[in-house]
């Protein structure tokens, strides 16, 4: 195995409590990723990133943890864990944990001893400051509404929590709080995990004054709070912390392991420093340009997508980190709306080509690709009628604070429509059966109508399916040298409508085209002729002409083309 492995790797993430439920309880578990293994050694896929599984009570669906060493009864034991773990090492499989550790859920036995009192062994823990002016400590506004501070009455101090209010945030600046993680850390990797996902790592690092005290952020119009991003995005010892993980928790065993860190806000120059394999940071980064280009100051205030500025976004980052540190790609996770309805078509005639062109574009680019579960059918956003048919916190905490901020219910349903992370978490549709096979009881979040049409046992006996174009753009990353290790060059940058980039390696050259509209376009290639005739590697539509560069793209048409320079 290579130092980095995991640039010739698929990763495919499961969120658990949509994934499978093997007891009927209607939540996923880990017995049912564990009875469908198969599905995932089938695609091909080489790494499993498992969303949390640890003892939570659910505020955020698991990303609020209240024990680090244990998993959540609802999603099984320890011993179901083991099982899993040597299923998908038994299929020749690795398997990253989500690691959260920027705050613990308020149920922690830390943050519980932390707010017994002020002499409390774990008050600087976390991070409690005094009232001022008889309110928050700063003006920052947390990630799911309202202020980021909540009084407690126990002490009369306010703790700090970004996200929500059961979600405090752990003091980094405490060494007993980083050697506590790295020593959980450790357990985790020699029970024999293969890595981590660091979910908002780049925010573990506080713009902390030497007096204790925190800066406001800037209020943006339109909001009654501090803009805290621009602040703790680029916390001062966000390095030496991350560089201080990687000693006591790695370095013992270079390159066994794939880090990846989930950093909202990140910039290219940021990404540069944190994927550097020189500086032992992190392996790659989540960044967040290209998923916010269809929003205005929030994601609430919704944009439709310019495929001119998403080009120019993903192909700024292919050259940033052409030469030092790693993308990583990806269009879905748990956090997002699904790619085929937010950039594709999720219309029926239109579907199928378009989430096979999006895969297409993704996966030919240079970097590590994530596959989010569902993703490999096609499986588009769900339809919600009424606020009562979300689940997620931070959609529900939006629509509180919208109306109460006087915006009409209407228009702040239609934006949780379109953005809510509940269109990624309704289940995985394995097949056309009542709840898509996914419980025999009545699942946490209703399964998307449309699983009669969209599902992994119709798709698995068509070969004309998204499932089938999955594996073969997998199964190229692990044949075609040039898909993992050649450069990259956008072309047409200001097409609207076509995306079109090269990929070479040695003499070997791939030039993808694809059409990101309805309609027959031409890519207006300088050199199309050159490529007529060229080895048609892949496409998504049935009979290409052999002049499959300079002819007509069709509605949601992709081609991958392959030529050897003499
Ligand atoms: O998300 C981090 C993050 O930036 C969130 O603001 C997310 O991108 C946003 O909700 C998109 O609308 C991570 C996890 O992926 C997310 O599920 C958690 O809710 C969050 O951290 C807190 O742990």
């Amino acid at each position: 195995m290579t130092e980095q492995w995991w640039r010739s790797a698929v990763v495919y993430q499961i969120y658990p409590r949509s994934f499978a439920d093997s007891d009927g309880d209607g939540i996923g578990d880990l017995p049912g990723i564990a009875g469908r293994l198969d599905h995932l050694a089938e695609l091909g896929v080489d790494v499993l990133w498992l969303s949390p599984v640890y003892p939570s009570p659910q505020d955020d669906n698991g990303y609020d943890i209240s024990d680090y060493q244990d998993i959540e009864p609802v999603f099984g034991t320890l011993a179901d864990f083991d099982d899993l773990l040597a299923g998908v090492h038994g299929r020749g499989m690795k398997l990253i944990m989500d690691l959260v550790v920027n705050h613990t859920s308020d149920a922690h036995p830390w943050f519980v001893g932390s707010r017994s009192g002020l002499d409390s062994p774990e008050r600087d823990w976390y991070w409690w400051r005094p009232p001022r002016d008889g309110g928050p400590p700063t003006n920052w506004e947390s990630v799911f509404s309202g202020p980021a501070w909540e009084l407690d009455e126990t002490t009369g101090e306010y703790y700090l929590h970004l996200f929500s209010r059961r979600q405090p945030d752990l003091n980094w600046e405490n060494p007993q709080v980083r050697e506590a993680v790295y020593a959980m850390m450790r357990w985790w990797l020699d029970r024999g995990v293969d890595g981590f996902r660091m979910d908002v790592v780049n925010l573990l690092s506080k713009p902390v004054a030497a007096d204790g005290s925190l800066p406001d952020g800037p209020v943006r119009p339109g909001h009654r709070f501090g803009d805290f991003w621009p602040l703790v995005t680029r916390g001062p010892r966000i390095h030496e912390f991350l560089q201080e993980m990687h000693r006591e928790v790695f370095a013992a065993r270079p390159g066994a392991f794939l880090t990846v860190g989930e950093m909202p806000g990140v910039t290219l120059e940021q990404a540069l420093l944190f994927t550097d394999p020189a500086r032992r940071e992190v392996d790659m980064v989540f960044q967040f340009e290209h998923v916010q280009l269809d929003q205005g100051a929030t994601k609430w205030d919704v944009r439709p997508p310019d495929l001119r500025a998403l080009k120019g976004s993903l192909g700024r980052w292919q050259d940033g980190l052409a030469d030092t540190g790693w993308n990583s790609l990806y269009w879905n996770n748990h956090d997002q709306p699904r790619a085929v309805s937010r950039f594709g078509s999720d219309a029926p005639e239109h579907r199928v080509a378009s989430a096979k062109l999006l895969a297409t574009v993704l996966h030919l680019h240079r970097g590590t690709p994530y596959v989010y579960q569902g993703e490999e059918l096609g499986m588009t956003n769900t339809t919600f009628g009424r606020i009562a048919d979300f689940r997620d916190i931070e959609s529900l905490n939006h629509h509180r604070h919208a109306l109460e901020a006087g915006q009409p219910a209407e228009e702040v349903l239609a934006a949780l429509r379109t953005k809510s992370r509940d269109n990624a978490r309704t289940p995985m549709q394995w097949d056309a059966s009542r709840h898509a096979g996914f419980t025999t009881g009545t699942p946490w979040i209703p399964v998307n109508a449309n699983h009669a049409d969209i599902n992994a046992a119709d798709q698995w006996a068509d070969p004309d399916s998204v499932l089938h174009h999955y594996r073969a753009l997998i199964a190229l990353r692990h044949t075609e040298p040039a898909v993992v290790h050649g450069d990259f060059t956008m072309l047409l940058p200001d097409d609207p409508v076509v995306y079109a980039f090269t990929r070479r390696h040695g003499e070997v050259e791939l030039l993808v085209l694809a059409n990101f509209s309805d309609g027959p376009v031409t890519a207006a290639l300088p050199d199309a002729a050159a490529w007529d005739g060229a080895e048609l590697q892949l496409g998504n539509l049935p009979d290409v002409p052999s002049e499959a560069a300079s002819a007509p793209l069709r509605g949601w048409e992709a081609r991958v083309l392959r030529r050897t320079r003499t």
